[in-house]
This record gives structure tokens, sequence and C-alpha cells, in this order.
């Protein structure tokens, strides 16, 4: 095993750091690497060390399997309450005329235009208002459910739960079934941005707090349903306030195992309030993505969300510990391309995504959100990529 061979010579040579041989040795024989070791992988690691095991890890769980998803996104609104700093819609709220605000019938409308299309999840998102309340969402869920009752919804964040639950003076508990009732079937990553207080009061304040976004995911893993994780990182927070959000996000799961997915989120710093912070590097990226995949234990799969860093960066991530790369969408997300992502109308066909996986020498899998297989597309040769010379042959694991 190639990438076996790689791990040894960090565990048998006399030139390695003992820290890192320590990890190195964890790694190999699965055992939980600790908040120190996490903070000295950010702080005295080079990329290759940490990428060789997180490469290790991943090819562990998932071999060359690169999974991806037929999905697209509605976002019911542009203009929020709230004002984040790093936000590139808030500004919105004080020139409101200039967003969107759909409403139930403009929502269903979009809804209908994916009738024809092999579509399986609709990943809905956006900003939080007043008429966007608990009986506006739980109508939404259950008109979408009427409609095409096999599309899953991936809906709201604890941001938004947060505000409708107490408008509604509802507990958590409560309003969590009440969505169930309606048909949301699992919860996207979003709002989790950096959960110590330090950071985030002054990145995101107003909206619920770190504990809150923990508890709403942990009652609705309590009915036995899944979410995912996100971290935005690359701003104003140090090493020690990531160690933090992962390890909150990985006690939440020792004793939920709701989380499927975490998903680190690049800081764009285009049109917003915090332009003046400079953007990570990509290997500060890749970086993070290698240490999340090897501190998170107990997450099945670590996410590169390709609208944001860009197709050749998500390529590059599926050597430091990505498996996933999300969906075909559309151009029907927003909120990334007003920041600034690499991609500004971002829209990839299943061929063009599947030829994006392969290569870079890994196998593309549709999945479903619940990560069953729709499709496995090793053995299909798009008439695209016939003539494509570029192909990276993996050393066979
Ligand atoms: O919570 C907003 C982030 C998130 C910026 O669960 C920004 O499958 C970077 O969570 N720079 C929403 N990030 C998106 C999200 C997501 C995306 C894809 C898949 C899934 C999933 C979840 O976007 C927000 C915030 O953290 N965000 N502005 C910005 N300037
Ligand atoms: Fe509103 Fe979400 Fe933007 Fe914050 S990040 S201002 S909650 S849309």
């Amino acid at each position: 095993m190639q990438n076996n061979a790689k791990l040894s010579q960090l565990l048998l040579s006399d030139d390695i750091n003992p820290h890192l041989k320590d990890i190195a040795q964890k790694v190999s024989t699965d055992k939980r690497i600790s908040n120190e070791d996490a903070l000295f992988l950010f702080n005295e690691t080079e990329l290759s060390d940490v990428g060789v095991l997180a490469n290790y890890i991943r090819e562990k769980k998932h071999g060359d399997n690169t999974y991806f998803n037929r999905n697209f996104h509605l976002e019911p609104t542009n203009v929020c309450l709230y004002t984040c700093t790093f936000c590139s819609y808030s500004r919105l709220i004080k020139k409101r005329s200039e967003g969107w605000e759909y409403t139930h019938d403009d929502m269903m409308n979009i809804i209908k235009k994916y009738d024809d299309e092999p579509v399986t999840e609709v990943h809905i998102v956006g900003g939080v208002l007043p008429q966007y309340d608990l009986k506006f969402y739980a109508n939404l869920f259950s008109a979408i459910k009427a409609h095409r009752p096999e599309l899953h919804i991936k809906a709201l964040t604890p941001v938004e739960y947060h505000y409708i639950f107490k408008k509604a003076k509802v507990s958590y508990a409560e309003g969590m079934k009440i969505m169930l009732d309606a048909g949301l079937d699992s919860m996207p990553g979003g709002g989790a941005e950096i959960f110590h207080p330090e950071i985030r009061d002054q990145i995101a304040g107003g909206k619920c707090s770190g504990e809150e976004w923990l508890q709403i995911h942990e009652e609705w893993h309590k009915l036995g349903k899944r979410s995912n994780a996100t971290m935005l990182y690359g701003h104003i927070e140090s090493y020690d306030h990531r160690v933090d959000h992962l390890d909150k996000l990985r006690t939440l799961q020792d004793s939920t195992k709701g989380f499927q997915t975490f998903i680190p989120l690049k800081f764009r710093n285009k049109g917003n309030e915090m332009s003046h912070v400079p953007e990570t590097t990509v290997i500060e990226d890749l970086k993070n993505y290698a240490i999340s995949r090897i501190y998170l234990d107990n997450f099945d799969h670590i996410k590169a969300y390709w609208p944001m860093i860009g197709r050749e960066t998500a390529q590059l991530s599926l050597a430091f510990g990505v498996d996933d790369l999300d969906g075909t969408i559309d151009d029907t997300t927003k909120i990334y391309s007003m920041a600034g992502s690499e991609e500004q109308n971002p829209a990839l066909s299943t061929e063009q995504l599947v030829n994006v996986i392969k290569r870079v020498g890994r196998k593309a899998i549709e999945r479903d959100t619940l990560y069953n297989v729709v499709q496995d597309y090793t053995d299909v040769v798009f008439e695209s990529d016939k003539q494509y010379k570029g192909y990276v042959q993996l050393p066979v694991v």
C-alpha cells in the first residue's frame, strides 16, 4: 500500500519531529488526536505531513470514492435582519427594495421548474425575515412534499430555527418535531461560523449562539435525523478558536452520531464589512481540510464546497482528506458569488463534475443526501472525456 508506505516513513524516520511521529502513530492505530495535537498540526507542520495523514484516513474510510449529489438551491430571500460582518447579503436590509423576497407561490414555482430534472435534493437557505415564520416554513415543506414526495428537503439552519421557534413560543424540541412532521428531511451545516463567543460576538452578534446552534442540532438528532456541520474559517479567528469549534462538534457527535459531513467554509472577502481581512492561501485551505479530517474521527465525510473554492482547489482537496464535492448545483445560489467565490455562476453538469473527479484519479459516485449510492460512474466514459490526456494515475491502494 503506497499510502501506508508514506505513513510508515513518518513513523520510522529519525528526522521526523517526535510530536508528529506520535500523531502518526495515533492515526495508524485509529486513536483519537487531542486538541494539543491539532494545535501542533496547525502551527508546526508542513502541508505534505498533514496530507499524508489525512489521505491515509480518507482512503481507509472511502478508498477513491468521491461523492456528489444532484441538487438545487432555493434562497427565499437575500434580505436579513442580522448583520453578520462576513456576509455579503446583510447590507441589503438597508436597501430592501434591491433584494428579493419570494412568496410561497414563487418558491413552489421554482420547485416545479425542476419537475423533469433528476435532482434528489433541494437545499433551502437564505436570510431571516419576520414573514418567514414557523407557519410559513411548515406550509412550504408540506407543499413541496405533496408536490414531489421523493425530493429530499435539506433546509434552514439553527439561525432561522432559533428565530422562528422563539417567535412561535415553542421549545427547540417542539419546533424540530413540527418541522419533521411538515416534511423536513435533514438540516444543512450553515450558521455555525465560529462557535467561540470571542469571535462569534464580533462577526455574527445577535444571531443564535454557538451553544444554541449545537442544542438545535442535538434536538434534531434525537429525532433520529441527520445534519451537517460547517466552520467559517480564515478571518479573525485563531487556531485555538478553530480547535475549540472542532472539539464541540466532535463531542456532540460522540453523543448523538447525527452528523454526516463536515464542511470547512473558506472566508471570502468581497462586498462585505470584512473586505480588509485578507483571504487564506490555498496551502492554508488544504491544511485546514486535512487537519479537520484527522481530528474529526467520528465524522464519516469531509466536504469541499466547490462553488466556493473553485474546481481546481476542489480537485486538490481530494488528496487532503476530502471525499465529497457537494452537488451539481446550477446558478441558483448567490451567497458565494456575491462574496467573491471562485465560481461566479456556479454550474456544473453531472458529466462535468464526474470528469472533475475522474481526472484526478478518483471514483465518481453519485449519492443521495443520506449517502445511499445513486450511481457509480467508474465505468462510464463520457464522449467529452475520450480525448482527454491528462488523467492522474493514483497508486493502487
Ligand atoms: O452559514 C456566508 C457561509 C454558510 C460567507 O450542509 C460565507 O451541505 C465564506 O452552510 N465567505 C451557508 N462563507 C452555506 C452552508 C452550506 C453550503 C454548502 C453545503 C452545505 C451543506 C452548507 O455560508 C453560512 C456562512 O458560514 N458564508 N458568507 C463569506 N463571505
Ligand atoms: Fe443573515 Fe445569514 Fe447573512 Fe448572517 S450570514 S447576515 S444570518 S444571511
